[in-house]
């Protein structure tokens, strides 16, 4: 087998350039691998919170009981959410249909962030915690695209 390859790139060396050309043009394959890398790590940096792209900050500001700063609108894609408690309780931000459990959760005087993935559309984040969105801890998101 290897010494069957090594006689067909042997031929197609004799053959010269035109021939080589033809089967395997050899600038195309060098430029697909480190595309191939540089997705990998685009991918790894976002995993940190710091991906290049679309990996915006959303900041959510807590107290007892409301949100004092919140954003009204986001951009599609990697988002996140970064939940600053002021309060003395804790609180979350959840958003029924991007997540099943809060996208970030902080104890009182605590900093949190999570990571999700936002589609285009208009959501309501609240507070999960019993009695917290009934006293007013919810809002409005609109994520353009
Ligand atoms: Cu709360």
């Amino acid at each position: 087998m290897t010494r069957r390859l090594t006689t067909l790139a042997a031929l197609v060396l004799a053959l010269g350039p035109a021939a080589c050309s033809e089967v395997a043009p050899p600038v195309e394959y060098v430029e697909q691998v480190p595309a191939e890398k540089r997705s990998e790590l685009t991918a790894d940096g976002g995993g940190d919170g710091q991906g290049p792209a679309g990996g915006e900050t959303l900041e959510f500001v807590a107290v007892d009981i409301d949100y004092s700063e919140a954003p009204q609108a986001a951009e599609p894609g990697e988002a996140t959410f970064e939940l600053v408690n002021e309060g003395a309780t804790v609180h979350n931000v959840a958003i029924d249909e991007v997540s099943s459990t809060p996208i970030v959760e902080a104890q009182g005087g605590q900093t949190a962030t999570g990571t999700t993935e936002l589609e285009p559309g208009r959501y309501v984040y609240y507070c999960s915690i019993p009695g917290h969105r009934e006293a007013g801890m919810e809002g409005r998101l609109e994520v353009s695209g």
